[in-house]
C-alpha cells in the first residue's frame, strides 16, 4: 500500500496496521511479532506522557466463538435442572421469611447458577479413593442454590430446607452460609467473611503443590481449587492481595470464577467504570490467565456482523452503570440508548424485537459459553486462570429485583412475582398451592434426577462434603516424658521462645511425626531464633534455589529446596494464617494429618488477623499458634505498636482455641504434649494458642504432679513460707511494728498468681512479703484463665438448671476452696485476662495488668509504670490484706514509700 493512499483516512490506517502486523505475525510468529509490538508501545509511550499501560484486552470474550469447543452435555436438561435449582434455592428463602425473619439471600446465587451449574455438571470432581476431590470455595451468599441442588440429589430434604437459617428447629436446619463448624459434613470451606476465601484458595493451591513436593499427597490426578468469588468482593484488600504468589508459584491448579453481576449490596460496584477491565488489568499485570465471559451466545451474531467496529465501541464507552440500567429497563430503552448513538447499530438489531433485545444473554448465564470458559481454564497451563464473568444480580427476578439496587437485600416475593418467576423458568407447580411456595424435585425416575446423578457419579460423587476418614487422625504422638529434657530445668538462661523452639527441634527429629510438621512463619525466623532450622529441613520453594545464597558458606545458611519444610512466607499475617489454616485442615481435606506450628510477632496476631483466627474455628483447623515476642512489658524497646497485652484476650473469644501463657519450659512441653494427644492421636477438632516470650531466665525443674493443673490453668508453683509462728522460717514479725504497733493475724497469708515472665514478679514479691512484711504468700502459675473461667461457667449453669441436686465445684473453686487469705494476679496482659475467674476466687481476685498502650523503654521501667513489677505486687497485696482488715492501711503507705512507687504517676489506661 503507498504512503499517499492511506494519507488521512482512519480506515485504511487501520487496514494498513493489521496488514504488517498479518506479514510480521506469518513471518516473525507470535512471540517475536509481540516483541516488536511491544518496542513500538514503549517508543509511543515515552513520547507521550500519560498513555495508558495497555493491559486490557476489548471488552468482548476471550474465547471467540470459532475456538468455542462443542457442549458435551444436554443443554435443554441442564437448563431445566438449573430451573428447579433456582426456585428451589428462591423458595427456602422466601418460605424462612414468611414465618420468621431470619434473613437469606436470592439474588446472588440467580446471577450465580449457570456458573455453579456448569461447574457441577462438567467440571468439580468428588472425592474418591485416590483423589481427594476438587476443592470448591462457594460464594457464601449463594449457599441457598448450594443446598437446593444437594435437594434435587437428594442429599438434603424438605425438612432441611425447611428449617434454612433455623438451625435451632427440632431435627436441626441448614447454617446460612457455608460454615463446616455447623455442618461438619457438607461444607468444607467458609466463605462469608469477603475476602478471605479468595486468599485461603491460593494458599490451599499452594499447600497442595507442597504436599506433592514433600511426598505426602496421595492422589493419581492433581486436584483443583475453584473460587467463587463476587465483584464486591474484590474491594477487599485480602481479595487481591496474594494474587502474585498464585502466579509467581504457576498454581495452574487453582481456578476463580468472579462473579461480575456489576453490584454488591448498596448499589454498582463500579457504576462510572467497568469492574471487568478494571480487575482484567490487576489479573494481567499480576501474571494470571483471564478469561473474560461477557457476552453470551446472541451476541455472537451481533459482532460478526459488526464491520465498522462500532459495536465494540459502544461495549466500550457503556459504563457498568449504563449496563445495569439496560438489565432493568425493556428493550425499547436499549435500542434507544445503547444501540442508538449509531444508525449502523440501530440497523444491526433491525431484526429482533424489544422482547429479544432484552433477553440478549450476557455471558455469564450462557452455558455454553461459560462451559468453554472452564474448559480452557482445566487446558492451561503454568498460571493460575480467573474467568471474569459478566451476569445480572437476581437474575430471574424480574420486578421483585433483578438488576435493581435492593436486589441483594430481597427476601421475599408476592405472589404476581412467584408466579412470573414460575412462568419465566417453567417450573411444574400449581396455582393453587403456589402462594406457599412449596419445594419441586423432580421423580427419582425423571430423565432430569437421572441426568444429575449421572454426571455426579461421573464425576467422581457429591460435592460439597466434608470428610473425615475414621482413625485417620491416629498418629502416634509421643506421650510427655518424651520430653523428660524439659522438665529438669536448667540453670543457663532460656527464654520460653528458646524453649519452643528446642521443643520444636526435637520434634522434628521424631521419626514418626517430624514428616507432619509444618513450621510456618512470617519473616521473623531470625527473631525467634528458627533460624536454626533454615539447614536442617529447608524453606519449601517450588522452584529449588536457582541462585547461590550470600551465606552459603555459614553453617545457617538461606536454604530454599524444592521439598523444603518450613512455609517462610513472607511479611503477610494473612497469607501465613491462610497457610496455618490449609495445613491444619490437611486432616479432612487430604486425609494427611498435618501439625502446624504458626509462630509470629504475637502483637499481628488476632489483633491483626482475628478473622483468620475465627475462621480457624469454624473449619476446624488443628495445629499451633504461637505468639511470640508477647508480653507489653517483656518485649521492652518496640514501643505501642508492637508490645502486645491483650491477644490473650482476643484469643477468650475463640470458642475452640485453647489460650495458654505458659511460664516455664516444662509448661509449653505438657502443654504441647497433651494438644499432640489431643488433637492428633484423639481426633479433637481444636486448636492451641500459646504466648511466648523473649526474657531469658533460668527455667526451674518441674514441680511433681503438676501436669493436671498445668493442663486446667492453675497450679501451685511455689509455696510462702510458713511464718504463721513469729520468728518461723527466718521472719521476723515486722508487719506488727510497721503496722504502727498493732498486731497483725499472726499467719499472714496470700496467694499471687503470675503468669509468663511476670511470674518472676510473683517470686521476688514472695520474698518481700515474706522478709519485710510478714506475709507468707504462695506463687501459682497461671496458665489459662480462659480454660478456668469455661470450666467455672460450665459448673454454675449446670448448678442453675439443676438447684436442687448436689452442686459440681469448678477446677478454680475446688483448688482455692482449702486457700486461706487474699488472692492477687500479676501478668504481663491487661487486668481483664486474670479477671475472668475473678468470681469464682474466695473473697474475689485483685489483678494487675498493663492496661493502655506500650512505651518505648526498658523492662524495669516498663513494669514500674503499668504496676506489674514485684513492688507493684508486695503492694497490690498488702492493699488486698488491708481491704480484709487483715493489716493497716498504714503499713500500705509505708510499704508504697519503702518499695520506692510514686503514688500521683500516671494511670496507664487512657479511658
Ligand atoms: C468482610 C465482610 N464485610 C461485609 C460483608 C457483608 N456483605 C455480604 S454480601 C455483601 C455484598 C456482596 O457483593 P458481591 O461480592 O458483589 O457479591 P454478589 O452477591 O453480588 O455476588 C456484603 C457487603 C461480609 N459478608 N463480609
Ligand atoms: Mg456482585
Amino acid at each position: 500500500m503507498e504512503k499517499k493512499e492511506i494519507h488521512g483516512s482512519g480506515d485504511k490506517w487501520a487496514e494498513f496496521l493489521q496488514s504488517v502486523f498479518d506479514l510480521a505475525l506469518e513471518n516473525q510468529g507470535p512471540e517475536r511479532t509481540a516483541q516488536l509490538l511491544n518496542k513500538l508501545a514503549d517508543r509511543l509511550r515515552a513520547s507521550q506522557d500519560g498513555l495508558p499501560r495497555g493491559f486490557n484486552t476489548p471488552y468482548v470474550n476471550t474465547i471467540p466463538p470459532e475456538q468455542q469447543p462443542p457442549f458435551p452435555g444436554d443443554w435443554q436438561m441442564e437448563r431445566r435442572i438449573k430451573s428447579y435449582i433456582r426456585w428451589n434455592a428462591m423458595a427456602m428463602v422466601v418460605k424462612a421469611n414468611s414465618t420468621t425473619n431470619v434473613g437469606g439471600h436470592i439474588s446472588t446465587y440467580a446471577s450465580a447458577a449457570t456458573l455453579y451449574e456448569v461447574g457441577f455438571n462438567h467440571f468439580f470432581r468428588g472425592r474418591t479413593e485416590n483423589f481427594p476431590g476438587d476443592m470448591v470455595y462457594f460464594q457464601g451468599h449463594a449457599a441457598p442454590g448450594i443446598y437446593a441442588r444437594a435437594f434435587l440429589e437428594g442429599r438434603l430434604d424438605e425438612r432441611h430446607l425447611q428449617n434454612f437459617r433455623q438451625e435451632l428447629a427440632d431435627g436441626g436446619g441448614l447454617s446460612s452460609y457455608p460454615h463446616p463448624y455447623l455442618m461438619p459434613e457438607f461444607w468444607q470451606f467458609p466463605t462469608v467473611s469477603m475476602g478471605l476465601g479468595p486468599l485461603l484458595s491460593i494458599y490451599q493451591a499452594r499447600f497442595n503443590r507442597y504436599l506433592q513436593a514433600r511426598g505426602l499427597a496421595k492422589w493419581t490426578e492433581e486436584p483443583k481449587v475453584w473460587c467463587f468469588v463476587g465483584d464486591g468482593e474484590t474491594d477487599e484488600p485480602e481479595t487481591l492481595g496474594s494474587l502474585t504468589l498464585a502466579s509467581r508459584e504457576n498454581l495452574d491448579n487453582l481456578v476463580w470464577v468472579v462473579n461480575c453481576n456489576l453490584q454488591r449490596l448498596d448499589g454498582p460496584v463500579r457504576g462510572n467504570g467497568k469492574i471487568i477491565q478494571e480487575l482484567e488489568a490487576a489479573f494481567l499485570g499480576a501474571g494470571w490467565n483471564v478469561i473474560k465471559v461477557i457476552w453470551g451466545s446472541d451476541w455472537d451474531d451481533l459482532l460478526a456482523r459488526d464491520k465498522s467496529g462500532l459495536l465494540l465501541k459502544r461495549m466500550e464507552e457503556a459504563v457498568d452503570g449504563d449496563y445495569q440500567k439496560y438489565s432493568v429497563e425493556p428493550g425499547s430503552y436499549t435500542r434507544r440508548h445503547f444501540f442508538g448513538k449509531h444508525p449502523e447499530l440501530l440497523e444491526l438489531v433491525n431484526h429482533l424485537t424489544d422482547d429479544q433485545i432484552r433477553k440478549l444473554l450476557r455471558g455469564g448465564h450462557d452455558t455454553r459459553k461459560v462451559h468453554a470458559a472452564y474448559q480452557a481454564a482445566m487446558e492451561h497451563k503454568g498460571r493460575p486462570t480467573v474467568i471474569l464473568a459478566k451476569t445480572v444480580k437476581g437474575y430471574g427476578l424480574g420486578e421483585a429485583g433483578e438488576g435493581r439496587n435492593i436486589s441483594h437485600q430481597q427476601k421475599k416475593m408476592n405472589e404476581k412475582e412467584l408466579r412470573e418467576f414460575r412462568a419465566r423458568f417453567n417450573i411444574p407447580i400449581s396455582d393453587d398451592v403456589i402462594a406457599e411456595t412449596p419445594f419441586y424435585r423432580p421423580p427419582a425416575d425423571s430423565p432430569e434426577t437421572k441426568y444429575l446423578l449421572e454426571r455426579r457419579k461421573t464425576l467422581g460423587g457429591f460435592l460439597p462434603r466434608r470428610k473425615v476418614n475414621p482413625g485417620s487422625p491416629g498418629l502416634d504422638v509421643p506421650k510427655p516424658d518424651y520430653f523428660a529434657e524439659f522438665f529438669k530445668g536448667s540453670n543457663t538462661e532460656v527464654s520460653t521462645t528458646m524453649a519452643f523452639v528446642r521443643l520444636v527441634s526435637v520434634l522434628l527429629r521424631d521419626k514418626s511425626l517430624s514428616r507432619n510438621i509444618v513450621p510456618i512463619i512470617p519473616d521473623e525466623a531470625r527473631t525467634f531464633g528458627l533460624d536454626a532450622l533454615f539447614k536442617d529441613i529447608g524453606i519449601y520453594s517450588s522452584k529449588g534455589q536457582l541462585y547461590e545464597p550470600v551465606d552459603s558458606q555459614s553453617l545457617l545458611y538461606y536454604n530454599e529446596k524444592k521439598d523444603g519444610q518450613i512455609l517462610e512466607e513472607g511479611i503477610t499475617e494473612a497469607g501465613s494464617m491462610s497457610s496455618f489454616i490449609a495445613a491444619g485442615t490437611s486432616y479432612a481435606t487430604h486425609g494427611v494429618p498435618m501439625i502446624p506450628f504458626y509462630i509470629y510477632y504475637s502483637m499481628f496476631g488476632p489483633q491483626r488477623v482475628g478473622d483468620l483466627f475465627w475462621l480457624a474455628g469454624d473449619i476446624r483447623a488443628k495445629g499451633f499458634l504461637l505468639g511470640a515476642t508477647s508480653g507489653r512489658t517483656t518485649l521492652n524497646g518496640e514501643g505501642l505498636q508492637h508490645q502486645d497485652g491483650h491477644s490473650l484476650l482476643h484469643a477468650s473469644t475463640m470458642p475452640t482455641l485453647l489460650a495458654y501463657d505458659p511460664a516455664f519450659a516444662y509448661e509449653i512441653a505438657i502443654i504441647i504434649a497433651e494438644g499432640l494427644r489431643r488433637m492428633y492421636a484423639e481426633g479433637e477438632e481444636i486448636f492451641y494458642y500459646l504466648s511466648l516470650y523473649n526474657e531469658n531466665y533460668a527455667m526451674p525443674p518441674m514441680p511433681a504432679g503438676v501436669e493436671d493443673g498445668i493442663l486446667k490453668g492453675l497450679y501451685k508453683f511455689k509455696s510462702g513460707a510458713d511464718i504463721s509462728q513469729p520468728g518461723s522460717a527466718g521472719v521476723s514479725p515486722a508487719h506488727t511494728k510497721l503496722a504502727g504497733g498493732t498486731p497483725a493475724l499472726p499467719g499472714l497469708k496470700a496467694h499471687i498468681f503470675g503468669s509468663g515472665p511476670i511470674i518472676n514478679s510473683a517470686l521476688k514479691a514472695q520474698e518481700i512479703l515474706a522478709d519485710r512484711y510478714g506475709v507468707s504468700a504462695d506463687v501459682w502459675s497461671a496458665t489459662s484463665y480462659k480454660l478456668l473461667r469455661t470450666d467455672a461457667l460450665r459448673c454454675k449453669r449446670w448448678n442453675m438448671l439443676h438447684p436442687t441436686a448436689a452442686p459440681k465445684k469448678s477446677y478454680v473453686e475446688t483448688l482455692l476452696a482449702k486457700e486461706q487469705g487474699v488472692f492477687v494476679a500479676v501478668s504481663d496482659y491487661m487486668r481483664l485476662v486474670p479477671d475472668q475467674i475473678a468470681p469464682w476466687v474466695p473473697g474475689g481476685l485483685m489483678t494487675l495488668g498493663t492496661d493502655g498502650f506500650g512505651r518505648s523503654d526498658t523492662r524495669a521501667r516498663l513494669r514500674r509504670f503499668f504496676e506489674v513489677d514485684a513492688e507493684s505486687t508486695v503492694i497490690a497485696t498488702l492493699y488486698a490484706l488491708a481491704e480484709k482488715g487483715l493489716v493497716e492501711w498504714q503499713l500500705v503507705e509505708k510499704a508504697i514509700k519503702d518499695l520506692g512507687m510514686n503514688p500521683e504517676k500516671v494511670f496507664p489506661q487512657i479511658v
